[in-house]
């Protein structure tokens, strides 16, 4: 019996678990809190997490990181474009027009999607979590960037599926943040309502949310972001900064040498972080290029002159989020920050300013997400109780529906014409249900696309519903209702399609009709079932080299102990990763024991979300004719 949150970063992942009285952070191997998103291939095994960051110097072109960036999107995504110039793996356009990683291992050229190398990621997040629980894992929650398109967040299901979870919700990571300050803040009440902003800066992103919390729930009145603004930006004009001071210093042009660069960037990385807790900092790397020994020095005045062009982008999130929200800054009780790249004291200091208050870290920066999700999870499954407590989440996109209007009856009708409107605006509720209402004949052509292409990088395009036959005779229009769903991970569904007239008695009869969907982009499900085996051959693969490795070390102690008992040969088969293997939660016979499962979590703050996804709202009524043509029925309105 578990409820667990997984917060995947872009740098590092956290895995949370809610136990019987409260949510705790699962260790690693390494007894870490943070995990690095890293996967390395190598000749004999994969190794991911701690084991694949160490790969990261001595074996660069095979060594996967900042997948976040990588996933669900184009090959031709210009932001995708622009991360791929500073990455030293090779990725090449797929035949869909979507990346593929290319890298050596087990001494043969492989190519990974972006979603397969998440599925590694997670599976490896899960046996984390799988060992503290000595279970296998029941119920999960995954957080994701609000930011996160369609097909990113179909991705991220994949990945889940790959590595053989199932979420119960993926959960934007400023709303997880904002559920765990909510469960914990005792002085909320009923009438007050106190409105927070959080503002998270990560490796690669920065999100806004602002949340209005009042006893026993949490609002969220808007979420803001800029994809491409985070702690790597102020590495990066670190690392632009030395590398001109050493081109006139050393004669040393360090983007002659891929292993140059990758060492000067991470070198300061690790100089910004000393500057975030130091006055200056110096930097020196022995043989960086020709042979040269490198050395500088950088004080924190010079560093927040020269971060000056990324700090002022900060305030752009934060002014969209506020006016999204309605509010001003008066109406602002607090300001929490959260994610390591928060750490740079300019930042703090950009978040005071802008708020005309210091901004607090109530919560854990970098455990929040995943704890947050956990705590979801919690709530989610009916293997916990926990107390009433809503999260109303928002939509951060308009989502728009567009589709072929039937050829007019008059001889002039316009063929190929589209009719088209928002179906979830900005600010809707996640999850809901809408229902539109269609009066046509024929086939009905339904996309589903992005109204606000600005906010994206990659194309507007998300689906296409084909619906149809649709049963009538003689070209007459009938009745069409189809369901739309914005389900609770943020991902939109055409559900149903329904033809509504009356049967001979006058009765209203519902008849089913047949839907096509297409998805641009994701993975077809014959694809995805090879990508579960393949993740469980190479999965069975590492553990068989892991275990290799375990009993040779094993072995001196071995030979003296158990010389009589036979020699164990590894064999592939017996160490196949099914359930069976992990120790299963324990079965009690005693009545207490048999109960539901049931399990009381925080007593002193137990909480609920509340679902308004089935409860249909009002319909949608779209009529397709041209406005000029008759048209006998009622209750509809045109649609611009
Ligand atoms: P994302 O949220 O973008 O997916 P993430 O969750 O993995 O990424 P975090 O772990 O929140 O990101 O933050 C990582 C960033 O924080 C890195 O850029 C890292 O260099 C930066 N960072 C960590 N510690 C410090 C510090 N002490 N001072 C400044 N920056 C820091
Ligand atoms: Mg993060
Ligand atoms: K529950």
């Amino acid at each position: 019996m578990s409820a667990v949150g997984f917060d995947f970063g872009n740098d590092n992942c956290v895995v949370a678990v809610a136990r019987q009285t409260d949510i705790e952070i699962v260790l690693n191997d390494e007894s870490e809190c943070e995990t690095p998103s890293i996967v390395s291939f190598g000749v004999r095994q994969r190794y991911i997490g701690t084991a694949g960051a160490a790969a990261s110097l001595s074996n660069p072109t095979n060594t996967i990181s900042q997948i976040k960036r990588l996933l669900g999107r184009r090959f031709s995504d210009p932001e995708l474009q622009h991360d791929l110039k500073s990455l030293p793996f090779l990725v090449t356009k797929g035949p869909d027009g979507y990346p593929l990683i290319q890298v050596q291992y087990m001494g043969e050229t492989t190519t990974f999607t972006p979603t397969q190398v998440l599925g590694m990621l997670l599976f490896n997040l899960k046996s984390i979590a799988e060992k503290s629980l000595n279970a296998p894992i029941a119920d999960c929650c995954i957080g994701i960037p609000v930011y996160f398109t369609d097909p990113q967040r179909r991705a991220v299901i994949d990945a889940a599926t790959i590595a053989g979870l199932s979420p119960l919700r993926l959960l934007h990571e400023t709303t997880a943040t904002a559920l765990l300050y909510g469960i914990h803040k005792a002085d909320l009440t009923e009438t007050e309502q106190l409105n927070i902003v959080f503002v998270d800066i990560g490796h690669t992103s920065m999100q806004v949310c602002v949340a209005a919390f009042k006893k026993g729930e949490l609002k969220i009145l808007a979420h803001s972001f800029d994809r491409c603004l985070g702690g790597r930006d102020f590495d990066e004009v670190l690392f632009q900064h030395f590398a001109a001071r050493f081109k006139d210093k050393y004669k040393i042009d360090v983007f002659g040498s891929a292993m140059a660069c990758l060492r000067l960037r991470a070198a300061c990385e690790t100089l910004k972080k000393v500057l975030s807790a130091n006055p200056e900092a110096p930097l020196n790397i022995e043989g960086l290029m020709d042979g040269k020994d490198v050395k500088g020095f950088i004080k924190r005045e010079e560093f927040e002159k020269i971060i000056i062009p990324i700090l002022d982008r900060l305030k752009q999130p934060l002014k969209k989020a506020l006016d999204e929200a309605g509010l001003t800054i008066e109406d602002i009780h607090s300001v929490e920050f959260v994610g390591s790249g928060a750490r740079v004291p300019a930042i703090i200091k950009i978040l005071t300013d802008f708020f005309g208050k210091e901004p607090h870290c109530t919560i854990n920066a970098s455990e929040c997400v995943a704890k947050g999700c956990a705590m979801q999870c919690a709530i989610l499954s009916p293997r916990f109780m926990v107390r009433e407590f809503q999260v109303n989440e928002s939509f951060p996109f308009n989502i728009a529906m567009s589709w072929n209007i039937n050829v007019s009856d008059t001889e002039n009708g316009v063929m190929d014409d589209q009719n088209s409107t928002i179906v979830y605006p900005i600010g809707n509720p996640i999850p809901s249900v809408k229902a539109m209402t269609f009066y046509r004949y024929g086939r009905l052509t339904l996309d589903v696309l992005y109204a606000d292409v600005m906010k994206l990088s990659g194309p507007a395009k998300i689906s296409t519903y084909m619906i149809g036959p649709i049963p009538s005779t003689n070209g007459e229009r009938v009745k069409l209702k189809v369901k739309v769903r914005l389900n609770i991970h943020g991902i939109v569904s055409v559900e149903t399609a329904k033809v509504v007239d009356q049967d001979e008695t006058g009765k209203t009869r519902k008849t089913s009709v047949h839907i096509t969907e297409v998805l641009y982009g994701g993975l077809a499900a014959i694809d995805l079932q090879k990508a579960v085996e393949k993740e469980f051959a190479m999965a069975l693969q590492d553990r068989a080299m892991e275990e290799t490795k375990g009993r040779n070390n094993d072995v001196e102690s071995n030979v003296y102990e158990t010389q009589d008992k036979p020699a164990m040969t590894p064999t592939p088969t017996d160490k196949a990763l099914d359930t069976d293997d992990i120790v299963q939660p324990r079965q009690d016979s005693s009545p207490q024991a048999s109960r539901p499962t049931t399990q009381r979590l925080l007593p002193r703050a137990i909480f609920s979300i509340t679902e308004d996804s089935d409860t249909e709202e009002p319909d949608l009524s779209f009529m397709d004719v041209p406005i000029s043509c008759k048209n006998p029925l009622e209750q509809t309105f045109p649609c611009e």
